[in-house]
């Protein structure tokens, strides 16, 4: 595996190049443009100003995280082509700098949703947090408010504030778009992409729902096993395949992490592998814990193993990390508990090896 650190640029960042490279065993960060408005081109300049910067630290930038795809391609619009158009020339501006995976989804009008952006735990920490009977009393637009008083004034990854401004208009249009709707303009994206991400020598790794759940009534497809089945073989190449993130797909008691690993890893489909841990309680409700196994309800250990089994050569990250030691950070993006996940996950990593001899 190679081991890296979501990074959000020096301008928006309260984690510097500087530490990332301090973290044991960090190869590279996880980068993507911010200021490009969803649906438009990456510009070549821009990439490459990115790039150079990371590299200068003794980084390397070689993942994006993400592309996003403009909701006109979830929706189905007749506009969507002009989209898929920059989409492969993002892609094809992104090869010529070294580019190996671009991580995405497919999730109608809301990326990643939480009700609590700082709930205090009981060691004083605060973390990430579902409730699920919030979130379904709420109004959607009250909702996009909340989530931007809990941000501190760091943009929220997947909440740009430009689209959700046009909230009402996006769900009358999501009317008519159930979840076999959703899994054809998920197909007709993929047919037209994956050539381009084949020949520009890029995977295509698409991040699981989060949660992996409806809400507001809205579709969401990429939840499950049979589901990430049917999205690796919409077009089955070695192109289309997927980010498996342990915290999204587990938030699902049904979903089993580890046989999903070794499932998709033998057809190696996992480009990209998100780590982190939630505590999961009764019904459809969690909260973000350490990475340690005993304080989640997920396995770290059987994670690790599993893609230790599978000989997982791809790009490793700690997912989201709790606020401690009272630091000040975008949240689930601090410095601290992420490089603790990582060391954990170093650690599980040499000690599954070692003893697999
Ligand atoms: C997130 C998402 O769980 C996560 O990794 O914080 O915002 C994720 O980056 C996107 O959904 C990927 O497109
Ligand atoms: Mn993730």
């Amino acid at each position: 595996m190679k081991m890296t650190f979501r990074w959000f640029g020096s301008n928006d960042d309260t984690v510097t190049l500087e530490q990332i490279r301090q973290i044991p065993g960090v190869t590279g960060v996880v980068g993507a443009l911010y200021d490009v408005p969803v649906g438009e081109v990456w510009p070549v300049e821009k990439i490459k100003k990115l790039k150079e910067e990371v590299e200068s630290h003794g980084l390397e930038l070689e993942i994006i995280e993400s592309v996003n795809v403009h909701e006109d391609i979830k929706l189905g619009l007749p506009s969507r082509d002009r989209y898929i158009e920059n989409y492969k020339q993002t892609l094809i501006n992104l090869s010529k700098f070294g580019i190996k995976v671009v991580c995405y989804n497919f999730m109608p009008v809301f990326d990643w949703t939480r009700s609590d952006l700082a709930k205090r735990l009981p060691d004083g920490s605060t973390a990430l947090s579902y409730e699920d009977k919030v979130v379904k009393e709420i109004q959607p637009d009250k909702l996009v408010e909340e989530m931007e008083k809990g941000s501190k004034n760091l943009s929220l990854p997947g909440w740009e504030p430009e689209r959700l401004q046009q909230l009402k208009g996006l769900f009358d249009l999501y009317k008519d778009v159930d979840e076999e709707k959703l899994f054809e303009n998920l197909g007709y994206f993929l047919e037209k992409i994956i050539p381009t991400a084949e020949a520009c020598d890029i995977k295509m790794a698409i991040h699981p729902d989060d949660p992996p759940w409806g809400i507001f009534g809205l579709p969401r497809i990429v939840n499950n096993k049979e589901n990430l089945e049917r999205i690796i073989n919409l077009v089955d190449s070695p192109y289309n395949g997927l980010t498996l993130c342990s915290g999204c797909l587990g938030a699902n008691v049904n979903n089993n992490i580890p046989e999903i690993i070794r499932y998709f890893g033998s057809k190696e489909r996992i480009h990209f592998a998100h780590v982190r841990n939630i505590k999961i309680h009764e019904g459809r409700n969690f909260d973000e814990s350490s990475h340690l196994s005993s304080d989640g309800s997920l396995d770290l250990f059987e994670i690790m193993k599993a893609y230790h089994d599978i000989d997982f050569k791809g790009y490793l990250r700690p997912d989201h990390g709790r606020m401690i030691w009272g630091e000040n950070a975008r949240p689930g993006y601090g410095l601290y508990d992420r490089a603790l996940g990582i060391a954990y996950i170093n650690g599980l990593w040499e000690a599954i090896g070692k003893s697999a001899k």
